[in-house]
């Protein structure tokens, strides 16, 4: 599209202006990084496949309730996606322990959690992403007691979903991030929404028989073979054809083109259950 105004660029997408009032472009790119963008590369078709991953489900979601930004797939690279406002919070749920969290507290990776654990991280490239406590987000007004109970209850819902949906095909969800935003009503009353991406950049997902990572793990630990596993999860979940749409670094262009259709005509109905649902107010008549 020309000449539409881009509203952010993040490491692996881009955001644009949307086609109406209260809609953006989200835009995935092939570049990956990690490491707070230290280490750097591009990896031919890993947007088209993202974008499809998390079409899918985003789609999935909001079927079984779960109101999230996304209204639809508009080509291989982009989807269309309500406006929101972002709050500058990582939800990341852990069921099995990997990352950061047997760093910190000397947990042996592939520790099962005796429960799913929550933790929170700021999103501030500058620090780093710093972990924070509850206290620290509704101190500094990150979000309020409400908006934080309800992106708990949600982030366990989806795990709850996340963890059966990738049982079904053979992966371990390992841990996950997830990014929430608001959206005001037409009568002030607020909506939480589950914005940003689901794929294999931000969970980690392990193949159930040999542990084999098939995420962003892959690129982070230079184990190579990035783009086959994230097209694995694909062909997986039925999203992409057998043998997939990237070859030796080439995408099928004309594949790739048709993926996001049928999902289209699944996402059609969608619920918004608002926060705290304010009266409408009349307009009082001045004199
Ligand atoms: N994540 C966190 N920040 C960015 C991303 N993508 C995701 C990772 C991993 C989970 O959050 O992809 O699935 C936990 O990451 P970590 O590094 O804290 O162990
Ligand atoms: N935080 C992201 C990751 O490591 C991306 C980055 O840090 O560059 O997955």
């Amino acid at each position: 599209m020309a000449n539409r105004r881009m509203i952010h660029e993040g490491k692996a997408k881009i955001i644009y202006e949307g086609p109406e009032p209260g809609t953006l472009v989200q835009y995935f790119k092939d570049d990956a990084t990690a490491f707070n963008g230290e280490k750097k590369d591009v990896i031919a078709g890993k947007g088209v496949l993202n974008n499809r991953i998390s079409s899918h489900i985003m789609t999935k979601l909001e079927a079984i309730g779960i109101p999230t930004h996304f209204l639809k797939s508009l080509n291989m690279r982009e989807q269309l996606v309500r406006e929101v406002e972002i709050i500058p919070i990582e939800v990341v749920v852990r069921n099995i322990a990997a990352g950061s969290i047997c760093k910190r507290l000397g947990l042996k990776e592939g520790t099962i959690l005796p429960q799913p654990v929550i933790e929170y991280y700021y999103k501030k490239d500058e620090l780093n992403d710093p972990m924070i406590s509850e206290h620290h987000i509704v101190t500094f007004g990150w979000a309020d007691i409400f908006e934080l109970e309800e992106m708990v209850a949600m982030s366990f819902r989806i795990n709850d979903y996340l963890n059966g949906m990738f049982a079904g095909i053979g992966l371990k969800l390992v841990d996950f991030k997830l990014e929430f935003g608001r959206l005001w009503g037409e009568y002030g009353e607020l909506y939480l929404l589950l914005a940003d991406e689901i794929s294999p950049d931000n969970c980690r997902l392990w193949d159930v028989n040999t542990n084999e990572k098939m995420d962003k793990d892959r690129f982070r630990q230079d184990l190579g073979g990035m783009i086959e596993a994230y097209q694995q999860v694909a062909e997986r979940l039925g999203l992409v054809p057998k043998g997939g749409i990237i070859e030796g670094g080439n995408i099928n262009e004309q594949v790739a083109a048709g993926l996001g259709e049928i999902e289209n005509e699944l996402a059609r109905e969608r619920r918004l259950r608002s926060l705290n649902k304010v009266k409408p107010q009349k307009p009082t008549s001045k004199g």
